[in-house]
């Protein structure tokens, strides 16, 4: 929308009053405080995010957007969590489990591997009876089957959960899974810092410092990791600016997040859905944010399974470049939740046409973001 367009043009139509010092700090790249990030939410029209976000994600990719052929594998749904927003954990042996065993997943790989892909996603519920060899076997399995696949696997949670188990320090438990073939680490698990807000919506799983902890111990044994971010539930806005703060902080440190991944709540069935869901502003406003607060991490992604496929073409103008993947229907956490696709699937044909409609470039990438083709 606006990157052939000269970004002060813009914002001389746009009175910027007591913002105007702010816009002036975002446009020599320097670095915005959490106040500013709350004023940005709480003040800043939604042209303005559109056109500051747009500006900084030039900066950072051009024109170019990602995406890769990718699919998911979802080992199981009995978790020993019991989360409010989940919609789609269940007890061991109860009706609509499921728990896939190693040939399980060598007959999943297999049915995907005509289609190429290069990341295989894989994250779940937090098995009660699962260890880590059973993780590092499922890792192992996959490659047996698909040596050059990228395995993107286990959430902080789920690591957390079976390296504790396995009563080893956190470095040592991802040495392990790196030994299998572990290649990355997905961002869930990471919901909202805030104790108390976490405490009402996810009060058993690991806490916000053992989330970053985590992430920490795989950045030191070399691996790169997502990070995410659930709003539109309880949290207000100094919440989210909170949860970013922390995330921005880490990566000061280490440099092992690839991208940033804001995930919209979705509530249907499940527990906390009688708050309903936000709407498409506050999702824009947070994706835009987002981008203009993330000076370290140098990807956004709209997330298009969960968000439908108009929202995240709409968000390629709030500072997006990533969209993730082709998926392959092989998802079922954000459909049981009410997603806006029930049967995620995009062809590398309609992953193009959608970025091209927002005047953007498609490059597939490999998933360290490594552009493998542009189209
Ligand atoms: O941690 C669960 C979220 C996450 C709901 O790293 C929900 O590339 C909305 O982290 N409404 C797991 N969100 C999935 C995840 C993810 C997804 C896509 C890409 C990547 C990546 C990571 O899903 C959970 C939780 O935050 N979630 N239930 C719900 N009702
Ligand atoms: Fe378990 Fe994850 Fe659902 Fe929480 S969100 S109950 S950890 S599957």
């Amino acid at each position: 929308m606006y990157q052939n367009t000269n970004t002060k043009q813009l914002l001389s139509d746009i009175n910027l009053g007591d913002i105007k010092p702010l816009v002036d700090k975002v446009l020599a790249g320097e670095r915005i405080s959490t106040d500013d990030a709350l004023v940005l939410f709480e003040q800043a029209e939604i042209g303005l995010l559109g056109i500051l976000s747009n500006h900084v994600a030039q900066k950072k990719n051009g024109d170019r957007v990602f995406f890769n052929r990718n699919f998911h594998i979802e080992p199981t749904n009995i978790c020993v969590h019991n989360c409010s927003f989940c919609s789609y954990r269940r007890e061991l042996g109860q009706e609509g489990s499921w728990e896939m065993s190693l040939n399980d997943i060598k007959n999943t790989v297999r049915k995907f591997k005509d289609k190429n892909p290069t990341e295989v996603h894989i994250t779940g519920g937090v098995h009660p009876e699962w260890d880590i060899n059973y993780y590092g076997k499922l890792i192992a399995t996959i490659k047996e089957e698909m040596p050059q696949i990228h395995v993107k696997a286990f959430s902080a949670v789920e690591l957390d959960y079976v390296i504790s188990k396995a009563n080893l320090p956190l470095r040592d438990g991802v040495k392990i899974l790196k030994g299998y073939g572990l290649d990355s680490i997905p961002g869930g698990g990471a919901e909202i810092s805030n104790q108390e807000i976490r405490k009402k919506i996810c009060g058993s799983k690991s806490s916000w410092p053992q989330w970053l902890r985590v992430h920490e111990a795989a950045h030191q044994e070399g691996l790169t990791s997502n990070a995410t971010m659930l709003y539109g539930h309880i949290e207000n806005y100094a919440h989210r600016v909170e949860h970013m703060h922390e995330i921005r902080l880490l990566q000061d440190k280490t440099g092992g997040f690839n991208c940033f991944i804001p995930l919209k709540f979705k509530s249907s069935n499940n527990r906390l859905g009688t708050v309903g869901e936000t709407n498409t502003l506050d999702d824009l406003r947070t994706y835009a944010v987002a981008r203009i607060f993330f000076d370290n991490i140098q990807h956004i992604k709209a997330y298009w399974p969960m968000l439908g496929k108009d929202n995240a073409r709409m968000l390629l103008d709030f500072g997006v470049d990533d969209i993730d993947g082709t998926i392959d229907e092989s998802t079922k956490i954000y459909s049981m939740a009410g997603s806006e696709e029930q049967n995620p699937n995009m062809t590398v044909d309609e992953v193009c046409r959608l970025i091209r409609s927002a005047n953007k470039k498609p490059a597939e990438r490999d998933s360290l973001y490594n552009t493998i083709f542009t189209y």
